[in-house]
């Protein structure tokens, strides 16, 4: 049966989200049909919706970062059933494709990270407004009542995990966690700058705490972000506005020489050399977090890289998404980190653009919208 109900469409690049109704077509074999019940506002739906990515197709449905409840099933699904409790994966994970295969990799072939087909397998849509159709969104598409993702882009949690909650472990959390634990790998003892202390850079502080780091330096242009920072783990925090040295020189001489670890968690490539620069010579790491706009170039030295330094980047914080969201939420549950300073606000669905107000203004880490 198609599904009325109502979705936030975005009709355009830089347009505000339009509540309508929408259809939502059952699933086809292997896709799962889900009612979604908490959806969190990343940094990333901006990214698309203001124009900043190329090939991307509107009308849309953006929202990636989510928990629910499957509704129903198509053919061939036999892990999943109504009733579970679940999250969708911007990030699939198909199991047979060589970046599936190869243990060092969290990308899969069907991802539309990259790409943006903005259709599901069959190229076709599961959603229509007014008779137009409404494109997919990364796998996902959460700013709906319903959705219909992909088998490969769905994982089933624990039946009592707190979806308004969970649904952070969908994108923002475990991105920013996975790229100081898996990504860079944090060593006990070691000295770490983060910046951009949003959602993903407060993540990656509460991942360099678990691991050990001795100093976790937050660098954020809002000194406002500073009190959360300090709360989820950062020792010091400093502001560029407040330096007249670059930020690279300032850390520095607080490091005796650089940082072992550093974290671009922007989306900015200017802030993608500055993290680069601060890492320490002969043997530093930075990892890119943060998404530029598409035409964006980075440059450096490139003695930076030949004299030690390494540069990396993490989609998904390097989680396989399908093997490694359920044992986050175990994870969660059995209190091995915490969500609840993350976030902010807690909206109605239907205030989706002040929620991006919020962002916006510096005001908010996470909105969670309530469906
Ligand atoms: P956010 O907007 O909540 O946080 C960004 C922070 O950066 C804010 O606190 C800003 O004040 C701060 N900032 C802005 N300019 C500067 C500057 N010049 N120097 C220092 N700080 C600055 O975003 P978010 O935390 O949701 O996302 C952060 C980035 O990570 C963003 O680019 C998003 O698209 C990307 C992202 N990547 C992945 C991934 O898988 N790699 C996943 C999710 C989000
Ligand atoms: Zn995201
Ligand atoms: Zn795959």
């Amino acid at each position: 049966m198609v599904i009325k109900c109502k979705a936030a469409v975005a009709w355009g690049p830089h347009q505000p989200f339009s509540i309508e109704e929408i259809e939502v077509a059952p699933p086809k074999a292997h896709e799962v049909r889900i009612k979604i019940v908490a959806t969190g506002i990343c940094r990333s739906d901006h990214h698309f919706q203001s124009g900043a990515i190329s090939d991307f197709k509107f009308p849309v449905i953006l929202g990636h970062e989510a928990a629910g409840i499957v509704e129903s099933v198509g053919e061939g699904v036999t892990k999943i059933k109504p009733g579970d409790k679940v999250i969708p994966l911007c990030i699939p994970q198909c199991g047979e494709c060589r970046c599936c295969i190869n243990p060092k990799s969290n990308l899969c072939y069907k991802t539309d990270m990259g790409k943006y087909f903005g259709l599901m397998s069959d190229n076709t849509s599961r959603f229509t407004c007014k008779g137009k159709l409404i494109y997919n969104f990364v796998n996902t598409s959460t700013f709906t009542e319903y959705t219909v993702v992909n088998e490969i882009a769905v994982a089933k949690i624990d039946d009592n995990a707190p979806l308004d909650k969970v649904c952070l472990i969908g994108c923002g959390f475990s991105t920013g966690y996975g790229s100081a634990v898996n990504t860079a790998k944090v060593e006990p003892g070691s000295t770490c700058a983060v910046f951009g202390l949003g959602g993903v850079g407060l993540s990656v502080i509460i991942g360099c705490k678990v691991a050990g780091a001795a100093r976790i330096i937050g660098v954020d242009i809002n000194s406002d972000k500073f009190t959360k920072a300090k709360e989820l783990g950062a020792t010091e925090c400093i502001n560029p506005k407040d330096n007249e040295n670059p930020i690279h020189e300032v850390l520095a001489k607080m490091t005796n020489e650089g940082v072992d670890y550093s974290f671009e968690c922007v989306g900015n490539t200017d802030i993608m050399t500055s993290a680069l620069v601060s890492s320490h010579y002969g043997f530093g790491t930075s990892v890119i977090v943060g998404v530029a706009p598409s035409t964006s170039k980075i440059s450096f030295d490139p003695m930076l890289i030949l004299t030690g330094r390494t540069l990396k980047g993490s989609m998904f914080g390097g989680w396989k998404s399908k093997d490694y969201v359920p044992k986050l939420v175990c994870d969660f549950m059995e209190k091995k980190f915490e969500l609840d300073g993350l976030i902010t606000h807690k909206l109605p669905f239907e205030e989706i653009n002040k929620g991006f107000d919020l962002m916006h203004q510096g005001k908010s880490i996470r909105t969670v919208l309530l469906l």
